[in-house]
């Protein structure tokens, strides 16, 4: 099995790297940060196959260069992971900065959609008689069924991605293509610090005072959807800390 895992250097990603390659699973690690993804590679290829491709995803040209660089044994692609996504600011729709709008609207939603297009043709190219042609796990996020102060942007972001994975599924389910949605609660990730623009003090206070979930337990649960049954399709999974009932109803002590 061979898997394209977007935003492989950090948190999620990283993550299900891992035990993608614990699971024998070969992989296209995808990231612009090139020395985390060699770290990653020394690591991993140990146990699999690695390919790494270092490229912005919310810049078609440099989406459609990386995947038409990869080589003919990286043609066979089984699974999609669309996880690169992060939010940037946390501020109300009157004091949004239009730069961190459009970074949120081209890395969460653009990015996703160049991504898929430049892999579809891969996972379609398959036999006609497979069952399972190939899987695509898009990242959501309780924040796009959830919405919360200042969250706006991210938001409607993520609301995009719940819709996008249900109308990706409608389109390709005949073409035996299973399309499925993640939707975690608060992980502790490089998110925060992403979001807060490298303020330590706000990103830390995110996961204070209550147990979030961890990038593992997240890869845990796409590994469980990507390797049920051909006829079995997961196709929408909320998953939350147990501390966490809403966005904004967590339980700090
Ligand atoms: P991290 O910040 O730890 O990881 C984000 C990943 O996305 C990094 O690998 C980063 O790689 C990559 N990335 C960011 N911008 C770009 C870009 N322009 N081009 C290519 N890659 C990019 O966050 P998480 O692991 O938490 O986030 C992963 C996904 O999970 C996101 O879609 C996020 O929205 C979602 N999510 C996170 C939650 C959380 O609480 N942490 C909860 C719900 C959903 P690099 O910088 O090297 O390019
Ligand atoms: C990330 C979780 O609640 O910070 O999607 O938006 S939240």
């Amino acid at each position: 099995m061979l898997a394209f895992i977007t935003g492989a250097t950090s948190g999620i990603g990283l993550a299900t790297a891992r035990i993608f390659a614990e699971n024998n699973i070969d992989l296209i690690l995808c990231g612009r940060r090139k020395e985390r993804l060699q770290e990653l590679e020394k690591e991993l290829s140990q146990k699999v196959k690695v390919t790494l491709l270092s490229f912005d995803v919310s810049n078609r040209d440099e989406v459609k260069k990386a995947v038409d660089s990869l080589s003919s044994d990286c043609q066979n692609i089984d699974v999609l992971i669309n996880n690169a996504g992060n939010a940037h600011g946390h501020a109300s729709i009157q004091d949004g900065n239009l730069d961190d709008w459009d970074a949120m609207i081209n890395l969460n939603v653009k990015g996703l959609l160049y991504v898929t297009k430049a892999i579809l043709p891969k996972l379609l190219n398959k036999t006609r008689s497979e069952i399972n042609k190939g899987q695509i796990i898009n990242i959501g996020s309780i924040a796009g069924i959830d919405s919360y102060p200042n969250g706006n942007i991210y938001c409607a972001t993520k609301s995009a991605v719940a819709m996008l994975s249900e109308t990706m599924r409608i389109d390709l389910f005949k073409e035996n293509v299973k399309v499925s949605e993640v939707k975690p609660g608060l992980v502790e990730t490089e998110f925060a610090k992403v979001r807060f623009k490298n303020d330590d003090k706000k990103a830390k206070e995110v996961y204070q005072n209550y147990t979030p979930l961890t990038p593992k337990d997240i890869a845990e649960l796409i590994y469980f959807v990507i390797s049920r049954p051909a006829h079995v399709n997961v196709a929408d999974v909320l998953i939350l800390p147990a501390d966490q009932a809403k966005t904004t109803l967590v339980n700090k002590r």
